[in-house]
């Protein structure tokens, strides 16, 4: 257990200096883990390797886009051919239709679909145009719920909010989040009782359908059915985030998952194999009311992209292929199964929910339903788990609040060696726990 992040730390110094905080998006801060961010300059396969020639099996994934491993060669040959001949056009390209048909065939939602740039324009565009379409300004989103960083939706948000203790962002105008209401995920009364107190006010309902945001938390039985049901008698939309889920919790989502239509999705991660895309899409109708078809203005300059969309086509066409989704549950269930008994054998109070190939080993006992019981886990051990994988070559999550992304390139072998890693960490933690202020603090100093 020797790996020296020397490298890393320099960088991430130098960084510092000219980032805030020394990095581009905070959720890759390791703040919450009381160090610094490890430094990468390769991926390949299932594997990341840092500035000082450390190399890591991958749990993150680039938090959740690299669902075939890093660097697939096909995805790889496609982005370089579409390199020969533009990077950029500010004009149609046929790539864009071939990205969106593939969608719009993919996921029963689904007739028309918008490119972005990143999931959080998704989001926000989602929202825009379900205003527009409604003529209403109230919105429902959930506590712990992560939809990028749209003023409307930084409220008790998940994710690195979470993580850095800033869920509700400051800079975020008090009279625009009046009309958020924020509801406690997987509380079927409370959402009755909302459209009871708001009948026709509520504009859309947007959440993570399975919350990759607060960890992995899944939705209880009755809850997406019920608020289909509410969002319909209402007149409201339904919008799902499948930012993390689209394409991963099976090829149309999670609702195709779950059997559940909703009248909006934003995508995000996979569509764009790596590459920086979002998008968002539903109903015809809805969607007709998009600039320059209807009067909700949306844009951007890089949307669309060709690079990107070539990247975005190559991986979900690779996705396509038969058994990819038993593929990833099969590895997912090993290693959920694997982290559950190493924590039992360990008898460190654990609990590990799994949908598909996310999952989240949380230091809490009980089952995580809302974003109330994941902050009761014990974030202190998770830190010192953290580092102690980290040291045995597992990249994990950097916060308790973040989901594991399993991928195709992942083996039986490597994901035997990572339970194994974890047994270790957390009989060393077990043993630590005995006799407190034994052992040196994991993290790098
Ligand atoms: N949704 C991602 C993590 N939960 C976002 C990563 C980031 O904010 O950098």
């Amino acid at each position: 257990m020797t790996m020296s992040w020397k490298n890393s730390r320099i960088e991430f110094e130098r960084a510092s200096r000219v980032i805030p905080g020394g990095v581009n998006s905070p959720a890759r801060a390791f703040r919450a883990v009381h160090g610094h961010p490890i430094v990468m300059q390769k991926a390949e396969g299932p594997f990341l390797y840092d500035v000082d020639g450390n190399r890591y099996i991958d749990y993150i994934g680039s938090w959740g886009p690299m669902i075939l491993g890093h660097r697939h060669p096909k995805v790889v040959s496609a982005v370089k051919s579409e390199l020969d001949r533009a990077m950029s056009y500010g004009a149609p390209s046929p790539l864009e239709a071939d990205l969106a048909e593939r969608v719009v065939a993919a996921v029963p939602s689904v007739d028309q679909v918008r490119m972005t740039s990143s999931g959080t324009e998704a989001a926000m565009s989602a929202l825009r145009v379900a205003r527009g379409y409604t003529g209403r300004d109230f919105i429902i989103k959930f506590a712990g719920c992560y939809h990028g960083h749209v003023d409307s939706l930084l409220v008790q948000a998940g994710s690195g909010a979470m993580t850095l203790g800033t869920p509700t962002s400051p800079g975020v105008p008090a009279d625009l989040v009046k009309q958020t209401l924020v509801l406690r995920y997987n509380d079927i009364d409370q959402l009755h009782d909302t459209f009871r107190q708001r009948p026709g006010q509520i504009a859309a309902v947007m959440l993570e359908p399975v919350v990759g945001n607060m960890g992995l938390v899944a939705p209880v039985s009755g809850f997406l059915e019920t608020l289909r049901k509410l969002t319909r008698d209402d007149g409201a939309l339904l919008i799902f985030d499948e930012v993390m889920t689209g394409f991963r919790l099976a090829y149309g989502g999670a609702q195709e998952r779950f059997g559940i239509i909703p009248d909006m999705t934003a995508f995000g991660k996979i569509i764009g194999g790596g590459m920086p895309v979002g998008a968002y899409g539903g109903r015809a109708d809805v969607m007709a009311k998009v600039s320059p078809a209807g009067p909700v203005y949306q844009a951007g300059t890089l949307s669309g992209n060709p690079l990107a969309m070539a990247s975005g086509i190559a991986t979900l066409d690779l996705l396509r292929v038969p058994g990819v989704y038993d593929r990833l549950e099969f590895l997912a269930d090993r290693l959920a199964r694997g982290l559950e008994k190493a924590a039992q054998d360990a008898g460190i109070p654990h609990t590990v929910p799994r949908v598909g190939s996310m999952l989240t080993l949380f230091f809490h006992p009980e089952p995580v339903l809302n974003v109330d019981i994941a902050s009761q886990a014990d974030t202190e051990r998770f830190a010192r788990f953290f580092w102690k994988m980290m040291s045995r070559g597992i990249y994990w999550p950097c916060s308790q609040f973040e989901a594991l992304f399993v991928s195709l390139a992942h083996t039986e072998e490597l994901i035997d060696e990572t339970i194994a890693a974890a047994r270790e960490s957390l009989c060393e933690i077990a043993h630590e726990e005995m006799s407190p202020g034994s052992a040196p603090a994991p993290w790098p100093t």
